[in-house]
């Protein structure tokens, strides 16, 4: 017999039920959090909490595929997991109505759980998750209830003899159930009709049962659309705690010299914005610190331990400079760097009062969210000047970038080095401790590796025939760029024209022409050599454990 679709409306209605029941569940919570902060809104939570947890090769195409938009599609991916289990919830429901509600119930308190373990979260931040877990639990309850309440024994719908199999709380279908006919083993759809609520409900139940569901998952649309969750994740996180008020640096860095920047139309601006800057970290929404009560303390393998306040570091004479920083998971041809003017203060000189011990090689840092960075404690001593940074070109950081304080080390990945929100620095040893990334398979020192990329022409960009203006940066930061090659198609390797260099810590523009480009499908490659002499490489591999490498390549066609 094949099922009609008639057939499986009441299972439908009921896995609807349990749909509309967690959406209601976390947009309600999501709205109600608005009134909170971040830390009480149960999908941010969540998500933050499986960060942790997901494994590497799974964070490792996300970021390369969506970049700084990784977090969006983890709470999205938490939600539409969160669904499917409601859509489970609400068709066990079918079978087990009490069974459903309190699956639903103990995996309302999963998110519950989670909010009050996270840290630096207060009693008040469980509310909404608690005022939607009974919401959607009265959703569910009522789903299950007005769908079945159309046929209960007795009710309109007829009952059989046959249908006494049936235990006596379950309402009877007037499908004659699976188990009486023996030549059906396998579960089918009207097998799960002989247990479901009812496939025949009055209209009036049918219609309370619409009102229900629709109001509740209105309800939580709306709530999801305009709650805490999207705010944090789209919006630049509403202002900082406070503003600082930022010295001038005792020791200005070098003007970028006017022709860094070469000005080829779509190469980036050479000094990235603080609001373009990419964005990678673990945490979904940043941490709001009040700098009054931050403070940074050196401790583990040191003579005496050191701990400065805000105030003490912003007495201090500090230092500006021009360092590209850069993403480990940036892939070939990725835009996953950025150019700063940073204001802070050496590391060195906080090292030094601290007095690090002989046998400690490396500074373990951690941010107030608890990520940990390993850093050579050479790297933060010798004359790069490593920053304990306050400032981004002229402005205190946002709260995405560090608010109030984080690390800048030139010549090293961020992940072992830009420590965000940095709150200690613990000197110890590589082979005694490992940092966040390192324990999911990244190197522990990862300094950068020579690369470049184009910025224009755009891949399968469609150019007019003539002189191809192509353009981009490379960058070798500690090193410098000795110089950039580029080609056409399968042609030779041209070095191309540099922008000045600002310092060896910052890219450096090129541009290359390629006159009397003809019609049909191109390529240009590029490839950049440091000032030791180190061609990038045209291998490709990925980004674990210390980058990505290969060429950037894109194609255009002329016509
Ligand atoms: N607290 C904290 N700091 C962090 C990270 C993080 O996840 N948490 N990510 C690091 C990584 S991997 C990089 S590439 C840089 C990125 O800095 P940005 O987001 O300011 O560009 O920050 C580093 N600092
Ligand atoms: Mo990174």
């Amino acid at each position: 017999m094949r099922p009609s679709l008639r057939q499986f409306a009441p299972l439908l209605r009921l896995i609807l039920s349990g749909v509309a029941a967690t959406l209601l569940l976390f947009g309600l919570a999501d709205l109600i959090a608005r009134l909170i902060g971040p830390t009480s809104a149960p999908l941010l939570v969540l998500g933050q909490a499986i960060i942790p947890f997901t494994p590497t090769s799974v964070i490792k195409p996300v970021i390369a595929l969506f970049g700084s938009n990784d977090k969006i599609v983890l709470v999205a991916t938490v939600g539409i997991g969160a669904l499917v289990l409601g859509a489970l919830i609400g068709w066990l429901g079918a079978k087990r109505p009490r069974a459903a509600l309190i699956a639903f119930g103990l995996a309302g308190l999963v998110p519950a759980l989670a909010v009050l373990t996270r840290s630096g979260s207060g009693p008040t931040d469980v509310v909404p998750t608690l005022t939607g877990l009974v919401a959607g639990l009265v959703v569910l309850w009522g789903g299950l209830r007005f769908d079945g309440a159309g046929s209960k024994p007795g009710a309109t719908a007829p009952t059989r003899p046959t249908q006494a199999v049936s235990s006596s709380d379950e309402p009877v279908t007037d499908t004659p159930p699976a188990r009486t006919a023996p030549a059906k083993t396998t579960p089918t759809p009207t097998h799960l009709l002989s247990h479901s609520a009812s496939p025949t409900p009055t209209s009036a139940s049918r219609r309370r049962f619409f009102a229900l569901t629709g109001a509740a998952a209105a309800i939580g649309a709306i709530g999801l659309a305009t709650g805490q969750s999207l705010v944090a994740l789209t919006r630049e996180a509403g202002g900082a705690v406070a503003n600082l008020v930022l010295p001038r640096a005792a020791r200005r860095a070098q003007p970028i010299p006017a022709d860094a920047s070469l000005g080829v139309k779509g190469i980036r601006p050479f000094i990235t914005d603080q609001s373009d800057f990419y964005r990678i970290d673990t945490v979904l929404a940043p941490p709001t610190i009040d700098p009054r009560d931050w403070s940074l303390r050196i401790h583990g393998k040191v003579e005496t331990e050191v701990t400065i306040t805000m105030d003490e570091l912003l007495d201090l004479p500090l230092t500006e400079q021009h360092t590209t920083l850069t993403c480990v998971s940036n892939p070939v041809g990725g835009d996953l760097l950025g150019t700063a003017t940073w204001l802070g203060y050496p590391v060195r000189e906080l090292l030094r009062r601290a007095g690090p011990q002989a046998d400690a090689d490396m500074v373990l840092s951690r941010s107030f969210d608890g990520f940990t960075a390993s850093t050579p404690l050479e790297a933060m001593l010798d004359d790069r000047e490593a920053l304990l940074a306050v400032g981004m070109n002229g402005e205190q950081l946002t709260p995405e970038h560090g608010f109030p304080a984080r690390l800048v080390v030139a010549g090293l990945y961020g992940f072992v080095s830009a420590t965000k929100w940095v709150t200690e620095l613990e000197l110890t040893r590589f082979d005694e401790q490992e940092a966040y990334w390192t324990q999911r398979g990244w190197d522990a020192k990862a300094p950068v590796l020579v690369a470049s990329r184009i910025d224009v022409p755009r891949p399968l960009a469609r150019l007019a025939p003539g002189t191809i203006v192509a353009g981009g940066s490379a960058w070798a930061q500690r090193r410098g760029i000795a110089r950039v090659d580029v080609r056409l198609d399968d042609g030779d390797w041209t070095p191309a024209e540099l922008g000045a260099e600002a310092t060896v810590d910052t890219w450096r523009q090129w541009k290359a022409e390629f006159p009397d480009v003809g019609s049909g499908l191109h390529a240009i490659t590029v490839r950049a050599v440091d000032k030791d002499g180190t061609v990038q490489t045209a291998e490709r591999r990925e980004s674990i454990p210390n980058s990505a490498t290969g060429h950037h390549r894109i194609q255009f066609t002329v016509d």
